[in-house]
This record gives structure tokens, sequence and C-alpha cells, in this order.
């Protein structure tokens, strides 16, 4: 009798890993979810000329590293499932050629279309129509920003691919398109559920680049016969999962049914709530949240927060330097650092571009007539307040646009291995976190394949599953919260 199995990529904007996760039956008869992790590998944009790419071949060709390895330990997998970031894609040919490669979505061709598109448009009737936060990144500026520099392999396209829709093609030879990455480009259209033929219209984006989504856990075809004989593996399928990583995370979150909130901590930090239909109010455009679709049909109402991005370039910065310092140094010196010496609007549009960040940090600090950070530990201490902060804000505006309230904040992603964040939030909410699991997205990739093999039922199945499989660490918040209190006020007083 062989476990069940199956195979999750998961694409971050600063790592991919290939996990197989297997179903097993414990002595008592309850179910587990154990995973193990394959590979790992990093990922980067690469800068070329005026543009920034994904290196997506390199991509394909770590996938190609972990399905060869899979097999040779031994796995039989049934499927496979692959999910990213959301917004970018590449394009294919009339001969199903890739036209290029794809778009990093911090490419700055998209500088001032977000003005541009409100004014054509006018920014409630986009938001109606979309459901999504104003980010510069969305694939709809992307789109738009080729066709006004008259691109040919946009004026030649036959077809757009999602990331995580391409991957799936060049290893399959299947062209789909699933859902809940197309809710990400704002030009899927929330409440018809269908493209927004009428905004690609005005805006001249080509109708016929984009394929009718399927939902996940949609079955998308076997490896293609070339890649079977390359890598000396069976034909497993590939199943369209939550292919937005932001979705696949959420399919994991160990809450039972019913409103939750939750934080989905990596290089972005999205914080939000399950909702069935998408909510298209003027207050929800007003504190820009985004809907974005997710696996059982559900719709996310959350907020992108910039996130441990932040962190992130600070410390390519100083490696750049020639100090090449970890995270767990890192977060040690920020615990050693003075308390709310100086705190910033991690959503700060100057925030977004790669470099120079430590700079950036500094700036905002002297504008808002706070010192700046000294060293390290100023700085990290600085970026993971100010994250704490703006978390508790917008988990007041997801209450406030819900009128639920929420007792904790489930938190997961690899953001939480940094428990002084996790205590910071939990301080700053003067509530409960529960964090875990850390591989969400690769969890929630698996459970979708596990829904598709017809061992899982449905969402909430799956979900119990991941509770009954993860440990989540609790962080309860201090008995007097009154310092984090003050700083929050002091924190809303500067920024909305
Ligand atoms: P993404 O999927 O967007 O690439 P991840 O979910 O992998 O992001 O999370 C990456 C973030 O996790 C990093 O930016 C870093 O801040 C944090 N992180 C990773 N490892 C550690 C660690 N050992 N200690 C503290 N934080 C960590
Ligand atoms: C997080 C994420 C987020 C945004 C951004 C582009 O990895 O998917 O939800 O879409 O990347």
């Amino acid at each position: 009798w062989e476990i069940p199995a199956a195979l999750a990529f998961d694409l971050g904007a600063s790592s991919g890993r290939a996990l197989i996760g297997r179903l097993t039956v414990e002595a008592d008869g309850r179910r587990k979810l154990e995973v193990s992790e394959l590979h790992r590998f990093p990922n980067y944009a690469v800068q070329v000329g005026r543009h920034l790419h994904w290196d997506i071949l390199r991509l394909l060709h770590e996938i190609k590293i972990s399905i060869r390895k899979t097999f040779r330990e031994g796995y039989q997998p049934a499927t496979f499932g692959i999910d990213s970031w959301g917004v970018d894609f590449g394009l294919l040919d009339a001969d199903g050629e890739l036209l290029g490669n794809p778009y990093h979505y911090r490419d700055p061709q998209t500088e001032g279309l977000i003005e541009e598109v409100n004014g054509l448009i006018g920014s409630e009737a986009l938001y109606r129509q979309s459901g999504l936060q104003f980010m510069p990144f969305n694939t709809l500026y992307q789109l738009l920003a080729m066709k006004k520099a008259g691109s040919p392999k946009l004026q030649i396209a036959d077809t757009l691919l999602l990331t995580p829709d391409l991957l799936m093609y060049l290893l399959t030879g299947v062209r789909v398109c699933e859902f809940s990455m197309a809710t990400t480009t704002q030009l899927f259209h929330p409440v018809d559920r269908a493209w927004n033929t009428g905004l690609m219209e005005q805006l001249g984006i080509p109708p016929h680049l984009f394929l009718k989504p399927v939902l996940p856990g949609h079955s998308v075809g076997p490896l293609a016969p070339e890649v079977c004989r390359e890598l000396g593996v069976p034909a497993v399928t590939g199943v369209a999962v939550g292919s937005h990583d932001t979705e696949s995370a959420v399919a994991a979150i160990p809450a039972e049914a019913g409103p939750f909130a939750y934080l989905v901590c990596g290089t972005w930090s999205l914080l939000g709530t399950e909702m069935d239909s998408p909510l298209l109010t003027p207050e929800a455009m007003e504190l820009q949240f985004s809907n974005e679709g997710g696996v059982g049909g559900t719709y996310q109402l959350l907020k992108n927060i910039m996130g441990l991005w932040l962190l992130q370039e600070c410390k390519r910065e100083w490696e750049e330097a020639g100090n090449e310092i970890g995270y767990p140094q890192l977060v040690a010196a920020a615990e050693a650092a003075e308390p709310f010496r100086s705190l910033v609007n991690p959503d700060d549009p100057r925030f977004y571009g790669p470099g120079g960040m430590t700079d950036k940090i500094r700036a905002v600090c002297r504008e808002t007539a706070q010192p700046e950070p000294r060293n390290e530990g100023d700085f990290v201490r600085c970026i993971l307040e100010s994250l704490a902060l703006r978390y508790r804000q917008a988990l007041d505006q997801a209450e406030r646009l819900t009128g639920y309230s929420f007792e904790r904040l489930h938190m997961v992603g690899g953001g939480i291995q940094n428990r002084l964040l996790c205590r910071f939030t939990a301080n700053a909410l003067g509530r409960p976190v529960w964090a875990g699991p850390v591989e969400a997205s690769a969890i929630g990739n698996l459970l979708v394949q596990f829904i598709a093999q017809g061992l899982c039922t449905d969402l909430n199945d799956a979900r119990r599953l991941s509770a009954a499989s993860f440990p989540v660490e609790v962080y309860d918040p201090p008995e007097d919260a009154s310092e984090w209190e003050d700083e929050y006020e002091r924190f809303c007083r500067a920024w909305r």
C-alpha cells in the first residue's frame, strides 16, 4: 500500500522550494500530513538594461532538479502543483514560444500609471470592477506600460500566462489560467467572476491574451513526454492549486470555520480575513484593501503591506558592503536596541524599489524629526516595530470594514521565524498571535492537491488536517500594553 503523496513547488520573491507531502494515518486512526523539504533555491531580480526581470528559465531548471530528486529519493507523488507570487506573467507567441523574460513586478516601467488610469476610468469605478488595491505592480499597469512603449512582444503575443501557469505549461505543454492568480491582475471582474474585457478594451489591452480561468484543484495534465524522458521520471499529473502563494498560504491556516484574521508574512505582509464574496465599498477602496480570489471560490479581503522587504533590502545592502550578517544576529541586535527610537510607515512608496533602503529610512526619520538609526540593531528595531504597528492598523481597519471582531491573529510564512516580530505583533495588537506553519504556501499547495486527489473533502477538511499536523506557537500580549497603545496612537497620528 502506497502512502499518498504530492509534490509542491512554492516560489516566493526571495526563494523557491520543493516540498513532498505524504498523507499518513496514525495508530489511533487520525490523518497527518508529513512534509519534507527536497530542494531550496534563491530567487532574485536580474537587471537587464533599463528593465528588471525574473530568471524564469533558472526557476524551471530548479523545478526540474527537484522533480528528478523526488523520484531518485523514492517518493511517488501522484500530482504536483506550483504556486508563486502574484501579478507577473509571460507572453507566448503563436507557436507557443515564450516571448522574452518576464518582467519583475518591481520594474519601474509602471511609474505614474496608477494616477493615469484613475484619471481615465475613475478610481471608484475601477475599484468596483476589480476590487484591488492600487498597487503599481498590478498586471493591468504592466500591460499598459508595454502598450504605451509600443512593445513588439505585446503586438505579436498570442497568450498570456501568469507565472505558475507559465511554468506549468513549460512542464506539461498545457495552457491554463488559474483563478486566484487571475484575480491579482486587476483585469478580472470579482462580481462577474470573469475577465473584464470592457476594461481591457478601454485601455487597449488585447482581450484575446486571456484564457478562461479554472478553479484551484483543476487537473492540468501529465508532465510532457520529453520532460519525462529528460528527467527519467513517470508522467506525474500537474494540478492547478491556489496558484497565488498568498492563497495557498491562506488555505493552510489552521483556523476553525468562521471569521478569522491572518497575516501571511514573507517578502510582503498580507493581512486580512476570508469572505464569501468581495467587498467593494468606497470605504474598502479608501482604506486600500484588496479582494483576491482564493481556494474554494472564497474572496480574501486583505491589505498588502510592504513587509519584510524592508529588512531584506537592508540586509542585502550590508552584505554588499562586506558585512555578512544572518537573520538570527539581526534579530538579536534589534532585541538589544532601544525601543521606539524611530518609526516609519512601511508602505511609504519610496521603499518599493530596490536599493538604498538604509538611506531611505534615514530620510524618513529626518523628515519626521525622529533620530536616524545608528546601527543595524536600530534599523531592524525600527522596521519590526513599524511593521507591528502597521499590522495593528490594518487589523483595526479590517474589523471596521467587516464588522467582525477578531480574538487573535494567525501568522504564517517565513517571517514567523522572526520571533521578535511575532512578539511585537502580539504587543501591538493587544491580542494573541498564533504563529504557524512556516511553510504555509507549500502546505496549502499540497492540501489542494489532496483535495484534487479525493483525499480531503474540502477547504475546511484541509484546514483541519493542517491544524492536526503542524504545531502553532502562541504569543500572548503583555498584561500592560499601554506603551504599545501610546506608540500606536503616535503612529496613527503620523500615518493612515
Ligand atoms: P517569500 O516567500 O516572499 O520569498 P518567505 O515566506 O520565505 O518569503 O519569508 C522570507 C522572510 O523570512 C525573510 O525576508 C526574512 O525576514 C524571514 N526569515 C527567514 N529566515 C529567518 C530566520 N532564520 N530568522 C528570522 N527571520 C527569517
Ligand atoms: C506575496 C505576493 C503578494 C503580492 C506580491 C506581488 O508573495 O504574492 O500577494 O501579489 O507577491
